[in-house]
């Protein structure tokens, strides 16, 4: 039943995206993904702009109020100006989870050596998991491919 099932946040970084919600294809890619696992229930789907102050009182009521499981977030890992969600991500969290940083860098830089481009935070913020991937669906389902072998375990782990 639903009840076992890990609670999800996906949430979408783009200026784009959040001027219209259709241009968002690594979103509901990641919620399908998640989804047809029967593992993890989707609770909240969210697009901010890439705007320091939107991303993290996104991240807080997810941890602080709803206690999600699982928060992963799409986009503004890049080297661009505006590409600013690791530095929004980095002080929210209480504990860094660098293993996982280095599966997401490793099996990426196997793919395409572009993949040193992106800049990963991945971490925890009270019972919450929170993973950063790059922006483009490609990359979003290179990366949850590369952990969605580990994750139920870690996540047991933090309960
Ligand atoms: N990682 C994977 N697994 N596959 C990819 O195709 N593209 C890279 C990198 N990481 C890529 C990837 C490229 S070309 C860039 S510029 C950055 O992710 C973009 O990150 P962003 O969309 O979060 O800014
Ligand atoms: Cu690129």
């Amino acid at each position: 039943d639903a009840s076992s099932l890990y609670t999800v946040g996906i949430l979408t970084v783009s200026d784009t995206s959040s001027l219209d919600g259709t241009k968002d294809k690594s979103g509901p890619l990641l919620v399908n993904l998640l989804t047809e696992t029967k593992q993890y229930n989707v609770q909240q789907k969210a697009i901010v702009p890439d705007d320091i102050m939107l991303i993290q009182k996104t991240i807080e009521y997810w941890t602080d109020t709803l206690s999600l499981d699982l928060i992963l977030i799409t986009g503004g890992t890049g080297f661009a100006p505006r590409d600013q969600t690791p530095e929004a991500v980095t002080p929210l969290l209480d504990r860094l989870t660098p293993g996982i940083t280095h599966v997401l860098l490793s099996t990426s830089t196997n793919v395409t050596p572009f993949a040193a481009l992106s800049r990963p935070v991945t971490g925890i913020r009270k019972k919450s998991l929170i993973i950063t991937f790059p922006g483009s669906p490609k990359a979003c389902k290179e990366n949850i491919s590369a952990i969605l072998n580990i994750l139920p375990h870690g996540l047991d782990l933090l309960k």
